[in-house]
């Protein structure tokens, strides 16, 4: 068959493509097959209608002598696929209508994917949304990453407290990958560095094989798909014979065992020497793969590697793959016997780099003992790197070598052609603070590109009912180009259109009340304001704020019971990383004041409070069409970006928040007066660190402030322990680094007017709908355009 020439999708092409490979792929009759073989016959029937695009893509590829964009990144944090899949090739209502004809339920059946969290959090997601983009805009491009056989972890709480178990989403089948055994590189680690004829030739003393898996991604209507590549690890020598005739069968499977563990999991600890030493195993490993893929397809192509900047850009997320600067160095040197000065110069023209925060502890350094010992080639690389811009910079202050340690900051921005921030506020910052100094001596070098969010699954796949009334009003060419959102902003003068509005968002709330109710045992009025806090657990990001809001609104309620309150529900979900205490301490503060105040009957009809289990990508997509209010409180300065904030706002949801990352440019876009600001901004945040005992001065100041911390300090949620958060009120009295204390009282005050807006229940579905006409700038399709003209250089096929 030629697939080219797959018949059109019709509701019975797509049953009988099921039903075969059911049969044929799964071996299963319609009777014996369980809920995954439907899911894995269904996902393979959308599957195959991206293949022959997935070549054709290629082959244009091929036949322009297109540049390439590789994408290098530790994380993706794709989540599911199926309907992702099914919505882009734009097959809904066939694969509905298929599944209905045997007897199954559509959602039953995707609901039944798991959740690939190969990712943290927001850079991770980014990534995955970038990936869609690139397929939508027809950009030739790969992303290439590890295949962790055990994404982040799984997260319950036990008496309130965050458990982590390990994730296992390979445990079911995964339908989207095609494990390619014939791509394979083999990766070295540690070992000797000596001279030969003049060149330098490393022999590492460890080697493992890393094997690709290939995942499509299609854009929207699947005119273009892409691929994304993991790597993963594989033994050189599956096992050695000689331990296992011997008997000795644990021997015999070490070497397999310990390559194996390369890839098993997603950020291992790395509070112990071991465990950094895998993490920067993994970035080498992750790296090295892809440079040794990109330059083979290079030399497929072309014969003459001084064409690498115009033929190839390689975007390195973050400084995980900042080791690609002195790995594409050693092979064009070392290797491919370019000189020195020319190899870094060719380098230099390829590789870009994105940073994605600012916080001092985030900033990857490895201490030149460890760094040496797994990759001492690279080292000397480093070395003479950091010597050749010294030497062409001799006024420069700085070394990427101070202290005995590799710094991948500064590495990074040294050996990119771009650096860019990913929010206008954060790149400011960028070259105020941590690169000031690069910045003066390479002032063209930095640029901005804000962050952005794929609408094909953050509003046309998550959110239905509000996507429907979008398309009724102005056609569906607003998801492709977003910005077209603006043309529903004159409806939202017309009443009748912002009933059908409301509506959407109360079905929305509805929905989500019931799963609230059937999974967590939560009974929620959707006439409440659904109020929603999620995202990675960090004391910048101030969920600690947000419950101390609470609980002082839960005392002036039992105050004053009857005053006539607008309902709210505060819901939260997040994960803390294992090793931070504090985080963890916040997470079972909310816990227990959750427990406290739903549990009073004086106050419950006005104020609930929830923290979900386990927040990942599908609890995101169930969260945010739902939501009335979202909650951005980092401290001014801190959050890098932020693109959570961008999915509420498209998604009907203003703002309370701060002067911080995109926010700022949210507030610009859809007005201020839709957008409920608050706080310090990120200049007044330095200057408050200099008063003496501001948090004291604060809570003297607030006595709602006072009343809530001495509530806390005292055990009234913990009566079983009553100092249990001694700790996290002497913090927030004493030190008080991200000012919870200090913002305070202007965020109690904003969160007022939020009641008062809601109350008003027709302003406050003009605000949401403004949020939602006025968003489409922040669509990661803008994004990846600003990427493609400012730091690339590639273009759209
Ligand atoms: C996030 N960073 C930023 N890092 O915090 C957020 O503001 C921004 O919107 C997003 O990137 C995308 O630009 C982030 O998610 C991590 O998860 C690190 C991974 C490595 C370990 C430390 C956290």
């Amino acid at each position: 068959m030629n697939i080219a020439t797959l018949p059109a999708v019709s509701t019975d092409t797509l049953r009988d493509a099921i039903l075969s490979h059911l049969a044929y792929s799964f071996g299963k009759t319609p009777e014996a097959a369980q809920i995954e073989d439907w899911r894995m016959a269904l996902s393979f029937a959308i599957r195959d209608r991206m293949v022959a695009r997935w070549f054709e893509a290629t082959r244009r590829t091929y036949e322009a002598e297109a540049k390439r964009v590789y994408y290098l990144s530790m994380e993706f944090l794709i989540g599911r696929l199926l309907e992702d899949g099914i919505v882009n090739l734009r097959l809904q209502e066939q694969a509905r209508a298929a599944l209905y004809d045997l007897g199954l339920d559509y959602d039953a059946v995707l609901a039944d994917e798991p959740d690939a969290a190969l990712g943290n959090g927001g850079l991770g997601r980014l990534a995955a949304c970038f990936l869609e983009s690139l397929s939508t805009l027809s950009c030739p491009a790969m992303g290439y990453g590890i295949r962790y056989e055990h994404g982040l972890f799984r997260q319950s709480f036990h008496d309130g407290r965050q458990v982590e178990a390990p994730e296992t989403w390979l445990l079911q089948r995964h339908a989207w990958e095609f494990e390619r055994p014939e791509a394979r590189y083999r990766i070295g680690f540690g070992g000797q560095v000596r001279e030969s004829g003049g060149r330098a030739v490393w022999t590492p003393e460890e080697e493992v094989d890393a094997e690709a898996f290939d995942t499509p991604i299609a854009g929207w209507q699947g005119h273009w798909v892409n691929t994304l590549r993991l790597w993963s690890a594989k033994a050189v020598h599956p096992f050695d014979l000689t331990s296992f005739n011997r008997g000795d069968f644990a021997a015999a499977a070490a070497p397999e065992a310990l390559a194996r563990t390369i890839s098993r999991v997603l950020y291992p600890d790395d509070t112990t020497e071991q465990g950094k030493e895998l993490r920067l195993k993994q970035e080498f490993f992750f790296t090295a793969a892809a440079l040794r893929d990109i330059l083979r397809r290079f030399d497929s192509e072309y014969d003459d590697l001084g064409r690498l900047p115009e033929k190839v850009a390689i975007q390195l997320n973050d400084t995980h793959p900042a080791i690609a600067g002195p790995e594409l160095v050693r092979i064009l040197h070392d290797e491919r016997g370019i000189d020195f000065d020319t190899a870094m110069t060719l380098a230099q023209g390829t590789l870009n780099y994105t940073n994605h925060t600012l916080l001092p502890e985030a900033l990857e350094s490895w201490h030149e003992g460890v760094f040496g010992k797994l990759l001492p080639r690279h080292l000397q690389i480093v070395d003479r790197i950091d010597d050749a811009h010294a030497r062409a910079h001799p006024s420069r202050g700085f070394s990427m070598r101070a202290d005995h340690q590799v710094r991948m900051g500064e590495l990074s921005f040294v050996m990119a052609n771009r650096v860019n921030g990913v929010s206008a506020l954060h790149t400011g910052l960028m070259k105020e603070t941590v690169f000031a100094e690069l910045n003066a001596l390479h002032p063209e070098k930095i640029v901005n590109q804000t962050n952005g969010v794929t609408p094909r699954r953050w509003l046309l796949s998550c959110n239905p009912g509000l996507s429907e009334l979008i398309t009724d009003t102005i056609g569906d060419g607003w998801v492709a180009d977003l910005e077209r959102l603006r043309e529903i902003e004159p409806e939202v003068e017309d009443a009748g259109w912002r009933d059908r509005f409301a509506a959407a968002k109360r079905a929305n709330k509805a929905t989500l009340s019931d799963w609230l109710g059937e999974t967590q045992g939560l009974q929620v009025d959707p006439e409440a304001m659904f109020d929603i806090q999620i995202k990675r657990m960090h004391e910048y990001k101030r969920q600690h704020l947000n419950i101390l809001e609470a609980i002082a609104h839960w005392q002036e309620i039992k105050d004053a019971p009857d005053a006539g309150w607008v309902p709210r529900i505060k819901i939260f979900a997040g994960k803390a990383a294992p090793g931070y205490a504090f985080a963890k301490d916040i997470i079972r503060l909310i816990n227990d004041v959750s427990r406290v105040v739903n549990a009073d009957q004086a106050t419950r009809e006005a104020l609930q409070v929830a923290f979900l289990p386990n927040y990942n990508v599908t609890l995101a997509e169930r969260l945010i069409p739902a939501a009335d209010l979202s909650e951005q409180i980092s401290t001014a300065g801190k959050e890098a970006s932020g693109t959570g904030n961008m999915k509420f706002a498209l998604n009907g949801a203003p703002t309370i928040g701060t002067l911080d990352g995109a926010n700022v440019e949210i507030r610009e876009h859809v007005g201020a007066e839709n957008f409920f600001l608050f706080g310090m901004t990120a200049p007044e945040v330095t200057a408050r660190r200099e008063v003496e005992a501001h948090a004291r001065q604060a809570i003297e100041a607030d006595p709602r402030l006072a009343r809530a911390l001495e509530a806390v300090g005292s055990g009234v949620f913990s009566p079983d322990e009553p100092d249990r958060y001694a700790h996290i009120v002497e913090n927030l009295s004493g030190h008080d680094y991200f000012l919870v204390a200090s913002d305070f009282t202007d965020y109690w005050r904003a969160q007022r007017e939020v009641d008062s807006a809601y109350a008003d229940r027709d302003r406050w579905t003009r605000m949401a709908a403004l949020n939602t006409a006025r968003s489409g700038w922040f669509s990661s399709d803008r994004t990846i355009r600003g990427y493609m003209d400012d730091i690339w250089g590639a273009k759209s096929l």
